[in-house]
């Protein structure tokens, strides 16, 4: 059935593992006549859980896409995976959606997953819903569940329509308020969000004050609840249960009719460019200018073969044409394209704006590329997407001789598939290791590339790093001991012994104010001399933004060919640290005035002197170390939730939660110093006897404490070189 853009709704079903996100997804195609009969998790038969490893862990590893049409409206359907280990494909789904629904379970309630996504979906800028799902859950307090996401989540988030009838049934309380509800009152809350409504422009609460409901038109009511899901103004609350398909109908009409369009939602903004110089560009969802789509999955499909999904933002993609690929010169054919129902798909002709489509066995695809029809698009690309970085690594070769070419092709089709499952090879030691977010994430990634391409792992427990930033050999192992006998042995074999230490940390350098430098560069040594002087400021910059070197010289008192040696002296610094030997990071440096003698003037001198100036301005500009905080998740048995915040307390960790999981198994949240948990594994186990198990992420860096500053100086003594 054809259909234009505004009837699209693009909705990501986003929430904790185990929510009944999957189930709902398969109840919602059948509710929209997409499927003949709902499948379920138990028996294997979902749509979305259609990987054999999904279906044998019941549980979503990946994101699944399909389409309902309901009445005027085509809602594409995302169903992501709950489990923190594979966020990047649920990360990756956000960004071709307007509207997240995050879905609660009514038996459990918030969960960390829960607040961690409301807020992903709020800093994205997505139209929010909650869906209280399993109401037909026996003995839950479905007014406790609503309390509580109001308390956790704001006022804004209300009610659109209640659970009746002990939870076999909804009642409406927007459209027709009618009915009784199982709890609160459906006319109170249909009064709630108007009231909610109407606050958010002046006419909309003009018309209303004067004439109440009767005064607002039915697209001036529509238009407003537009904009409060736009602005995060109004997050509706509805509720469902999956398995018996009470509130699911209603879910739908909920989409068709008031979920927004792709030209009501907040676009994703896409960049022209890199660095300083990116422009920000809007893509327009007109379906006759040029094409812009984003490639927000690929999956490698045993039998199709590698396939690009895309969202379209701007312009039509239509059959027989051609799109380039990023900057690529040379451009694809168009040859079939598809639209997808879990792992089936069917062909259609064209892609319209706001659409998801996806082509089959174009190898130059990667994600996150933009796909495009003029040379006008080249060097487009969305604003990056923060991505958490995988930190838990595992050196991989072979099982069986021979297969490593089969083994390196299969680790990049996988590393494809999902932003934060990383290759690294090192060259030096011949191995490859693979990175990802937790132990079970690395686990499933090789058990699905056994399962997929039938290549088989051997992975090794002890193994060695060169860090070259650091300059330091690291060895890792399973256990202390265990890397005590491997040393042992070194010693007996190979007659080699070594002093251990903890792995260093990468600490970095940075100024706290702003300050002057001064340097005159000057030296006689028999024939031709060397002079060069330099004046220059620094400035702190915000974290995270790296370097920025500005030349304000007037006058030419340092000629323009000298400024290149000026800068190169100030990245000597950068690179080698000032006052603790680690990259100096966030800080702008201005040069400003100088002198040079047209003889002596050589490139060496404004190097020096640059230098020079640059360590004179730091000493007087506050200089702080740096260090790198990670953000940590620990899993215990809840016994040991007493242990185990008592050790975080004492390593500097600020914790930021705790929650009930399944099973009796909590997960507390922290920030903590890298510096203070390189051996939690040892730690950890010792307290739980084997049985809690921890993710560590990089989020940040943050000033060390004055004391540790203090050893860190004094350790480094600058090779003060002679003038
Ligand atoms: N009682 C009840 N159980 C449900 C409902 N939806 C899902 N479940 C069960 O909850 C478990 C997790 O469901 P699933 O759809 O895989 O959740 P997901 O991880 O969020 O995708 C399965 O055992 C489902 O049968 C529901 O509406 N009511
Ligand atoms: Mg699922």
């Amino acid at each position: 059935m054809p259909y234009v853009t505004d009837a699209i709704r693009n909705i990501a079903l986003a929430g904790q593992a185990s929510a009944g996100k999957t189930t709902l997804f398969e109840a919602l195609l059948h509710a929209g006549g997409a499927i003949q009969t709902a499948g379920s998790i138990e028996r294997g038969t979902t749509v979305s859980d259609h990987d054999p490893l999904e279906k044998e862990r019941k549980h979503s590893l990946g994101t699944a896409i399909a389409s309902i049409d309901v009445g005027d409206a085509h809602i594409n359907l995302v169903d992501t995976p709950g489990s923190p280990d594979f966020r990047g494909p649920t990360l990756s789904a956000l960004a071709a959606v307007e509207t997240c629904a995050i879905v609660v379970d009514a038996a459990t309630g918030i969960a960390h997953q829960t607040r961690r996504l409301m807020d992903r979906a709020r800093q994205r800028n997505l139209c929010r819903i909650l869906v209280v799902n399993k109401i037909d859950h026996d003995g839950i307090d479905l007014e406790g569940v609503v309390e509580a996401l109001r308390d956790e989540f704001g006022s804004e988030c209300l009610p659109i329509n209640l659970p009746a009838k002990g939870g076999s049934a909804v009642v409406d309380c927007f459209f027709q308020p009618s009915g009784e509800a199982d709890f609160s009152s459906v006319a109170d809350a249909h009064q709630h969000i108007i009231d909610q409504v109407v606050e958010i422009n002046e006419s909309v609460m003009g018309h209303y004050l004067d004439d109440g409901e009767s005064g607002l038109s039915g697209q001036e009511l529509h238009d407003a609840f537009e904009q409060c899901l736009r602005e995060g103004h109004l997050v509706p609350i509805c509720f469902t249960s999956g398995r018996t398909g009470a509130g699911v109908k209603e879910l739908l009409t909920l989409a068709a009719k008031l979920l927004p369009n792709p030209k009501e939602g907040n676009p994703p903004q896409f960049v022209k460019g890199n660095g300083a110089n990116a422009e920000a560009i809007d893509a327009v969802p007109d379906p006759k200018k040029h094409v812009i789509a984003d490639v927000f999955k690929i999956v490698n499909d045993p039998f199709v073969g590698k396939l690009s999904v895309f969202r379209v933002y701007q312009g039509t993609v239509k059959k027989d044409t051609q799109l380039f690929i990023d900057d690529a010169k040379k451009p694809f054919k168009v040859g079939h394209l598809f639209k997808l129902r879990g792992k089936d798909h069917v062909e259609i002709e064209q892609a319209i704006p706001g659409d998801i489509a996806a082509v089959a066995k174009i190898e130059e695809i990667h994600f996150d590329a933009v796909l495009h029809d003029s040379h006008d698009e080249d060097q487009i690309h969305l604003k990056p997407l923060d991505f958490p970085m995988p930190m838990f690594g595992l050196a991989v070769e072979p099982a069986h001789k021979g297969q490593e070419q089969k083994l390196a092709t299969a680790l990049a089709k996988l590393g494809e598939e999902d932003p934060c499952f990383r290759i690294e090879h090192n060259k030096e030691l011949n191995e490859s290791v693979i990175r990802g977010l937790s132990d079970l994430h690395l686990k499933l990634m090789l058990e699905r590339m056994k399962e997929r391409y039938g290549v088989e792992v051997k992975t090794r427990c002890f193994r060695i790093e060169h860090n070259k930033e650091l300059n330091e050999s690291v060895i890792r192992g399973l256990s202390d001991l265990h890397l005590k006998l491997m040393l042992e042995r070194m010693k007996e074999r190979y007659g080699v012994e070594v002093k251990t230490r903890p792995p260093k940390i990468a600490y970095r350098e940075t100024i706290a104010a702003k300050a002057e430098g001064h340097h005159r560069h000057k030296k006689q040594t028999g024939g031709a001399g060397q002079f060069g002087e330099v004046f220059l400021r620094v400035e702190p910059l915000p974290r995270g933004s790296g370097f920025e070197f500005r030349d304000e010289v007037k006058g030419g008192t340092i000629p323009g060919q000298f400024i290149p040696a000026v800068e190169k002296g100030v990245r000597q610094v950068l690179e080698h640290g000032a006052v603790a030997g680690y990259q100096l990071q966030d800080v702008r440096v201005i040069v400003y005035d100088g002198k040079y003698h047209a003889v002596d003037s050589k490139e060496i001198a404004f190097i020096t002197a640059g230098k020079k100036a640059f360590l004179d301005a730091i000493a007087k500009a506050k200089p702080q170390v740096l260090e790198p905080i990670v953000n940590l998740d620990v899993f215990v048995p809840d016994a040991h939730m007493g242990d185990v915040t008592g050790g975080l307390a004492s390593k500097r960790a600020r914790i930021s939660g705790t929650d009930s999981l399944r099973g009796g198994e909590i997960i507390i949240k922290a920030q903590v110093p890298l510096a203070e948990v390189t051996d939690y594994q040892t730690e950890l186990k010792a307290m739980t006897g084997g049985q809690g198990r921890y993710a560590i992420e990089f989020s940040h860096y943050e000033p060390v404490p004055a004391q540790v500053q203090k050893q860190l100086t004094e350790a480094y003594k600058p090779r003060v070189e002679e003038d």
